[in-house]
């Protein structure tokens, strides 16, 4: 409904042939902010066996992708030696041609082991396997998987916590150092990949015996070693009664960024009691969307957090019903219909501009052009005909006569409107390094990193700025025209 407002917008001030909106997603706007937003690919997926809409929704939504179950040590290594990639692959060819990120999910971890390996009990051969495990699997998808979870649910859950040992063959024939070689051989097969610890219920706060406590001092450990870990996950499992989970988060990531470690949330769901799925109405929903909204603001305002995962796209589609006792725990409901969940993302999302939310990633998510042009700021506190800043405000809930928004061209332009018509049209164009401002004689052009540093300005000569001295990533270029500023994310290549 909202996108059909936004529509009717555009009818009603009389846009040109050529003028579009943009639809907003989830995946432009957090691809604006330099983030990633991502859900699983489930099992049903890889076996051709989903609805449609499924892949239709997850390809516009979401800007990163991690396998449910196929790149787990039972799928990727069945028995000894004889590896089996076709479905991860299915995954990396998809991603590659959505332009999504990859998580890898997961290397060592307790569950999902083949027998074969769960019976070895003697240290040195097992260390061989799960290297050996590494060297390939890793190997296998260098440059392809931009992180992997290297360890998972390695810790017990005792009030006072240790590493797992029940359950575990790591734990319990090679001892605690399988973790960090498992972080050093990860390393070495990819130099270039992210490698995370991955847990549950870390999202508890930091008290005394904490699991969350236990990670940090792990990681404070792992640093000081030099084990090469460059991230956390938490996982992030959570229910609709657990209301201080989004700040606990918070508190990590700020304990994280001490080590100069990244947080991610990678598998969140906030799952009803099962019992309640009858008699669920609009308030639960809100406060599910509420509490959807907290972990988004979180994750916007935290500058070393930068993958944002639910674990699945639709209620239809979910390890809760059959294995948690929860249910209803995503933002799609069965009927893949948007729940208010999606719209508290959308909404957190629009509230944290783009110029404010900082990346912990070199160079970020992939602009897709055809959505993302879609930041028109007026920054000036003078101009009483300020355009709307978008970023801040929702305006395709606003009557778009009255109050001006921005008009996105399908040339993915940005033109600037007062009232009902538009007066400026200033457009920015890059083509390899150069970049043109169309319709304004004098412009400035600032270019920013994804943290928010300025990496470069200068006044247009000639209508247009040699951009050729900022090395390759992604940017914020801002241009100033008179009073009006135009705001826009380009790749650099
Ligand atoms: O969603 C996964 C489900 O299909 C599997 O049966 C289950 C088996 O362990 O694993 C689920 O995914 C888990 C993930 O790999 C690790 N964190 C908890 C997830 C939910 O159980």
């Amino acid at each position: 409904m909202k996108y059909s407002k936004i529509m009717l917008g555009a009818a009603l001030i009389g846009a040109t042939a050529s003028t579009i909106f943009a639809q907003e997603t989830l995946r432009s706007l957090a691809e604006e902010r330099g983030r990633y937003i991502g859900a699983i690919l489930n099992s049903e997926w890889f076996n051709n066996a989903i609805e449609s809409q499924f892949e239709e929704i997850h390809k516009t939504q979401f800007n990163a992708v991690v396998a449910e179950n196929e790149m787990k040590f039972d799928a990727t290594e069945p028995n000894k030696g004889q590896f089996s990639y076709a479905k991860g692959d299915k995954m990396v060819t998809y991603a590659k041609a959505n332009k999504m990120r990859v998580r890898g999910h997961a290397l060592a971890w307790h569950s999902q082991v083949p027998g074969w390996v769960n019976n070895i009990r003697d240290k040195k051969q097992l260390l061989d396997v799960l290297k050996n495990h590494i060297d390939n699997v890793v190997g296998h998808w260098k440059g392809e998987v931009a992180e992997w979870d290297v360890v998972n649910e390695a810790i017990n859950d005792d009030n006072n916590h240790g590493w797992r040992s029940n359950g575990s063959v790591w734990f319990q024939t090679i001892g605690a150092e399988f973790l960090d070689s498992a972080f050093v051989w990860a390393h070495a097969a990819d130099p270039d990949a992210e490698l995370c610890y991955n847990d549950y219920a870390i999202e508890w706060g930091l008290g005394q015996g904490s699991k969350a406590g236990f990670v940090v001092d792990q990681v404070k450990r792992w640093k000081q070693n030099n084990i090469p870990i460059t991230c956390v996950g938490t996982q992030t499992h959570i229910e609709i009664s657990h209301e201080t989970t989004p700040q606990n988060v918070r508190a990590l990531a700020k304990a994280l960024a001490e080590h100069d470690v990244v947080l991610n949330i990678t598998e969140l769901d906030v799952g009803f009691p099962q019992g309640s799925a009858g008699s669920l109405g609009a308030s639960d929903y809100a406060k599910q969307g509420h509490l959807y909204r907290q972990f988004m603001d979180v994750f916007l305002e935290e500058p070393n957090m930068g993958e944002f995962m639910i674990w699945g796209v639709t209620d239809a589609h979910s390890w809760l019903d059959g294995q948690q006792g929860k249910t209803q725990g995503l933002i799609y409901d069965k009927q893949y219909k948007a729940k208010p969940a999606y719209d508290s993302l959308i909404a957190s999302l629009k509230a944290h501009p783009a110029s404010e939310v900082k990346s912990p990633y070199k160079s970020a998510a992939t602009p897709d052009t055809t959505v993302q042009d879609t930041t028109t700021q007026d920054t000036s506190a003078h101009d009483t005909t300020a355009v709307q800043d978008t970023t801040v405000k929702d305006t395709t809930t606003q009557d778009t006569v009255a109050t001006p928004g921005p008009v996105v061209s399908d040339t993915g332009n940005v033109g600037i409107r007062r009232g009902s018509a538009t007066l400026t049209e200033v457009r920015m164009n890059l083509v390899g390094r150069t970049l043109s401002i169309v319709g304004a004689s004098n412009a400035k052009v600032q270019v920013f990193d994804m943290r928010g540093r300025p990496v470069y300005s200068a006044v247009t000569s000639k209508g247009s700025v040699d951009l050729s001295a900022i090395s390759d990533g992604l940017y914020v270029v801002r241009v100033k025209v008179g009073s009006k500023t135009l705001e826009r994310r380009v790749a650099l290549r």
